[in-house]
């Protein structure tokens, strides 16, 4: 565990330091209240402070009421150390968003103990933040397939539309849906259809490359998006997936394997109108229904006569 001592008087902060290193935390000593600052605003920033109320440029009490106004959202546990020993200041120095309070001239042994109750509410604090990323990445993502679902995907491409509105490139929309799958697990039963998700799944992970996003956007069908698309490049990418998954027989169970083929439909975003995801995945759709209707295992690019 990483301790920030803040205190300006010399001896004390190296004796503050020496205590610290002897049972066993990591020190980071500053000597005012604006390196206490830069330290505390850092990304790796201690979990713990000690914090002298009075110091140069700005105290104790500064620090730490700026810091919990702060938008970010890690923890520190701030200790405020001072000789200001009255009730008033006390509950000053909680008030403005201290979590303990320690009365210099400090006993090391009182001391300690506060230490570790702050540092139970670090761990507490980091195994949250921790359950919270993965409670995060399961809301994201599809449990069958491990891909990004729907509503993963609808988020990562409305901060990218609003992030990048004047790349030079369109961003292109590649759904794919699966041909006949119902048969699939009308005749082989609902395992053998999710054997097949997986593997489709699998192929179109092999044949997009590293920064395209392959999503499962429901049942059978998947939306691939490329940022910064060349158009050209994306018909012989989305026609190199479609010849993948035609070429690959899927094995369902031991001994029964099986053709499959997709339908694939494309649409590329619009360079001055980045504003609508929907209309973009409604123009991909629009364009695979062309191929289903074409006879399927075909790749269709959205063109303004497409059936609306
Ligand atoms: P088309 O060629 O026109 O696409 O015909 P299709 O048979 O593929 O028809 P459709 O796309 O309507 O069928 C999708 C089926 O996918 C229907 C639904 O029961 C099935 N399905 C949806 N989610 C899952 C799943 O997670 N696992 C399995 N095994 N089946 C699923
Ligand atoms: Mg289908």
């Amino acid at each position: 565990m990483r301790i920030l001592i803040a205190e300006d008087d010399l001896t004390s902060r190296a004796m503050l330091g020496g205590l610290l290193k002897k049972w066993g935390y990591e020190v980071i000593a500053v000597s005012n209240g604006q390196q206490a600052w830069d330290e505390l605003v850092k990304p790796d920033a201690p979990g713990i402070a000690i914090i002298d109320w009075e110091m140069p440029e700005l105290t104790g009490i500064e620090v730490i009421e700026r810091f919990r106004k702060r938008e970010a959202s890690n923890y520190a546990y701030m200790i405020l150390l001072t000789a200001r020993d009255d009730k008033g200041n006390i509950i000053e120095g909680i008030s403005k968003g201290a979590d303990d309070y320690v009365i210099k001239p400090f006993d090391p042994e009182e001391l300690s103990v506060r230490i570790r109750a702050g540092q139970r509410i670090v761990d507490l604090e980091a195994q949250l933040l921790e359950t919270n990323r993965q409670l995060e990445e399961i809301a994201r993502t599809d449990p069958l397939t491990g891909l990004a679902n729907r509503r993963a995907l609808i988020q990562e491409l409305q901060s990218r539309f609003q992030r990048e509105m004047d790349y030079s490139m369109p961003t292109a929309f590649i759904m794919a849906d699966i041909d006949y799958f119902k048969q699939i697990n009308d005749n082989y039963g609902h395992d053998a259809g999710d054997e097949v998700l997986k593997c489709v799944a699998e192929r179109l992970k092999e044949a997009f490359r590293f920064g395209d996003i392959v999503s499962r956007f429901g049942g059978d069908e998947f939306l691939v998006i490329l940022p910064e698309a060349n158009p050209k490049l994306v018909s012989t990418i989305s026609e190199r997936a479609r010849r993948m998954i035609e070429e690959k027989v899927f094995e369902i169970s031991d001994g029964v394997s099986l053709p499959i083929t997709c339908s694939f439909g494309v649409s590329f975003s619009n360079l001055k109108d980045k504003t609508s995801v929907d209309k973009y995945i409604k123009q991909a759709d629009q364009a695979l229904y062309e191929s289903k209707r074409g006879g399927r295992n075909k790749v269709t690019i959205f063109a303004v006569n497409c059936t609306e």
